[in-house]
């Protein structure tokens, strides 16, 4: 266990998000991690736009980051934010989505959301997804830090009584989360927060990944966006939290087997076979 490791206290920052949403984990990339996401990120720079205003038209968004370079996978796996998020996941959350986020000049701010909205379970409820926003740049208010209403993970369904009615009394609550480049926050999925509005000259970059209860759909479809030849080189936890991986007794099973198996080395589809044998 490395030192950043051993001085984490995962219930602090566990208690943090229990209490106002979400934690900031200062250093949780150092020099050499951040030139690595740089260079891992820079072949695809440049042609992913927005395609409507939540997505942001001046917004950059590379999908699929952990097919992208090792580094994203050892940051989706990071130890410190496994333990956090064991506080509140059952074992064997799944990764639902992994992309960065260019923020780039002139860009408006995002409406309003919570990132597990699409679990559509009256609230407040626990948090069925936990989202990881990193600072590749420095996150400023002036060029787009995410912004979070605090506390607001715990609000009842719209018109419930601890709720705010006016979305101007809600915007005013908003709480912008500047952050040196290496910080990253913990936000739980049920906490209102947007992307800001960049106003200066320079992208702000950034890149998320989100976690959900092993029993949840994952945003991203890992299993056909990356073959699983390269699945097979990834770590065994990074092959769990993509999803090869089963919740007990056997939610995620493939044709009544361990999907590991389709990660063995000649592994055909138990359908393809059997009728091959029949
Ligand atoms: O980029 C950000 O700061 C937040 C983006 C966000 O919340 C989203 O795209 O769902």
């Amino acid at each position: 266990m490395d030192l950043a490791t051993a001085a984490f206290d995962a219930d602090a920052h566990a208690a943090e998000i229990r209490r106002q949403g979400y934690t900031i984990i200062p250093d949780f990339m150092d020099a050499g991690t951040l030139a690595a996401v740089r260079a891992g990120l820079a072949p695809f720079q440049g042609s992913h736009h927005g395609r409507n205003d939540f997505e942001g038209f001046l917004t950059e968004r590379i999908y699929t980051l952990v097919a992208r370079a090792p580094v994203f996978q050892d940051l989706a796996e990071e130890p410190r934010v496994m333990a956090l998020l064991e506080r509140f996941l059952q074992p064997g959350f799944l990764l639902t989505a992994s992309q960065s986020i260019q923020i780039n000049p002139g860009e408006t701010a995002q409406n309003l959301h919570t990132d597990d909205g699409f679990y559509r379970l009256p609230r407040p409820r626990p948090a069925i997804s936990f989202t990881l926003i990193a600072a590749v740049d420095a996150f400023t208010h002036a060029n787009g830090c995410t912004e979070v209403v605090p506390g607001s993970h715990l609000w009842g369904e719209p018109g419930a009584p601890n709720r705010p009615t006016d979305l101007a009394e809600i915007e005013a609550m908003l709480v912008p989360l500047e952050m040196p480049a290496g910080a990253c926050f913990v936000m739980a999925g049920t906490a209102l927060h947007r992307g800001g509005a960049n106003r200066t000259d320079r992208p702000r970059l950034a890149f998320t990944n989100q976690y959900c209860e092993p029993w949840a759909r994952p945003q991203e479809n890992f299993f056909l966006a990356m073959p699983p030849e390269e699945a097979r080189a990834m770590s065994p936890r990074m092959q769990k939290l993509l999803g090869y991986d089963i919740w007990p007794s056997f939610m995620g099973m493939v044709t009544g087997s361990h999907p590991a198996k389709a990660l063995e080395p000649g592994w055909i589809p138990p359908v393809v076979a059997q009728r091959r044998e029949g």
